[in-house]
């Protein structure tokens, strides 16, 4: 693998989960690939899971890391031809290939404006690192997509599956801010890759980019359509057809563990307790948000993995 921008670029997603899967049992078995090889993260945004994990999986592999908050440094240009003379100090023609002397894997966090539809699908600041990096580029959540964090939903469906083909339901869900679609559209990206009974449901309103969507299932009951579910996934987004807005905050969306009966509860994190999902999901058994949130280091070790057999 060169870069891992989104899922389309695993080869076999399938084998990808197997060679996850085997990593968590035996982590420590590729730690000379990454000797005397660096990792620099660069976050423009807030991060737990990414950060923490995608250090431990890079460390596992004996990968050297440096992390930077992107607030912290220069203020980054990212237009063509601009006359630099107000806030942004650097261009990223120099800050890519900057960072590039100093790295061998780049992943960058960069969330979108949800301001102009346009510019956030241009994926401009992904895009710009790799036009201009010198070495491979990991997307640790950009505008549109989080393929990481669908990796890991995959691998964990395949861990906690009680059945060869279960029924698994992306639930929206209320949140009180207006949140980016990319986790939405890399899960339903990941699980057409796999062998599921899947669905959608969401207000009218939410529809997600019917590009990515394609002929899944939608149903506007939720309570429908969460109906015997081995796993709920809740996710908010904010509308994609009104770009970036809150059209409903209606609170009968939130997971009850009335509604999700015994499916296996999954969501990215961070959620909010009795907003997206209440106490009783999170604090049940059934919940897997821990569970995933330790496959995300298995699903950056083996794409991490990956990039580097091929450097
Ligand atoms: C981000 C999102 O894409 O929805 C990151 C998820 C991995 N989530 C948030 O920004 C939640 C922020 C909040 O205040 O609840």
């Amino acid at each position: 693998m060169k870069h891992y921008l989104n899922i389309d670029d695993l080869e076999d997603v399938n084998s990808t989960i197997q060679e996850a899967i085997k990593l968590k049992r035996h982590p420590y078995k590729n730690s000379k690939l990454g000797r005397n090889k660096t990792l620099v993260m660069l976050f423009f945004n807030s991060s737990l899971r990414t950060r923490l994990s995608t250090e431990k999986a890079a460390k596992n592999l004996g990968m050297q890391v440096i992390t930077l908050n992107a607030n912290e440094t220069w203020n980054l240009e990212f237009e063509n031809g601009t006359i630099m003379n107000a806030g942004t100090s650097e261009h990223i023609k120099e800050a890519a290939q900057v960072i590039s002397q100093y790295a061998d894997i780049i992943a960058v966090r960069a969330f979108p404006t949800l301001k102009d539809k346009m510019e956030d699908e241009s994926e401009f600041i992904l895009n710009n690192f790799v036009a201009h990096a010198t070495v491979p580029i990991v997307n640790m959540e950009s505008s549109t997509a989080h393929p990481l964090q669908a990796l890991t939903d995959a691998i964990t469906i395949e861990e906690l599956k009680p059945k060869a083909r279960p029924k698994v339901v992306l639930s929206w869900a209320p949140h009180p801010k207006a949140l980016p679609h990319a986790v939405a559209n890399s899960f339903v990206e990941i699980m057409q890759e796999l062998d599921v009974d899947f669905s959608i449901t969401h207000p009218k309103g939410y529809e997600l980019d019917p590009k990515t969507t394609k002929d899944i299932p939608i149903n506007y009951n939720q309570e429908e359509a969460m109906k015997d579910a081995d796993f709920v996934y809740a996710k908010n987004w904010s509308s994609y057809s009104d770009y970036g807005k809150v059209i409903s905050q209606d609170t009968s969306w939130m997971i009850t563990k009335e509604k999700s009966g015994n499916a296996k509860f999954m969501h990215c994190l961070p959620a909010r307790r009795n907003v997206i999902v209440e106490d009783a999901v999170l604090d049940n058994d059934n919940s897997a948000v821990i569970k995933q949130a330790n496959n995300r280091t298995f699903a950056a070790q083996v794409v991490l993995k990956r990039i580097l057999e091929k450097l």
